[in-house]
């Protein structure tokens, strides 16, 4: 009366599971198995590829404590700058619990660097629906590479836990028109006020 249907009430000839089928069991979960690596191998050069998503590459240190005192983040030179080629390179610090300066403005369909770097403790950089996503880490500097195809205003929110005051932790970046960022002065560029 043994429910044959059943594989853990089937009889076991020599009461143990016959040499073919623990064979042909182990081989369909290593065809699972390799799929499944196969697949997310496929998703990480497809999204690298195409949608320049790599893991933080950039190594560069900087000595925190001296931020303000002197070097490439001294508050006149944070916010976005053009480069002699057009592209433009957007500096934040990231503090608790801000990004300084708090929006800034960019150009449509140009290249845009960002470099970040953080003043105390380990912050997040992430623009949604592109391939901006880092850490900012004390001691270091971020730096990523996009390009923007839709005006707008986007979001910027710190998502690495910093403290009590991190949900409260955002920044904003506006991509406008090319000849409107052209007619920005350098401050403008750095705050979002409507002029
Ligand atoms: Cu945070």
């Amino acid at each position: 009366m043994a429910e044959t249907s059943n594989p853990l009430s089937r009889p076991l000839p020599d009461g143990i599971v016959p040499a073919e089928v623990v064979a042909r069991t182990e081989k369909r979960w290593i065809i699972l198995m390799a799929t499944m690596l196969l697949v997310m191998l496929a998703i990480i050069v497809v999204t690298g590829i195409a949608s320049a998503m790599h893991p933080p590459s950039n190594v560069e240190v900087i000595d925190p404590a001296t931020l303000h005192l002197n070097g490439e983040f001294v508050e006149s030179n944070l916010g976005a700058a053009v480069e002699p080629d057009g592209s433009v390179t957007v500096r934040f610090i990231a503090e608790q619990y801000n990004f300084v300066p708090h929006c800034v403005q960019v150009p449509v369909d140009t290249p845009v660097k960002f470099r970040l770097t953080s003043a105390d403790v380990v912050h997040g950089f992430l623009l949604p629906d592109t391939n901006v996503n880092t850490m900012v880490v004390p001691g270091f500097v971020a730096e990523v590479r996009t390009r923007f195809d839709d005006l707008g205003e986007k979001a910027m929110p710190c998502h690495e836990f910093c403290g009590l005051g991190h949900h409260a932790m955002w920044a904003h970046v506006h991509v406008v028109p090319k000849e409107r960022f052209a007619n920005l002065t350098p401050l403008q560029r750095t705050s979002c006020e409507s002029h």
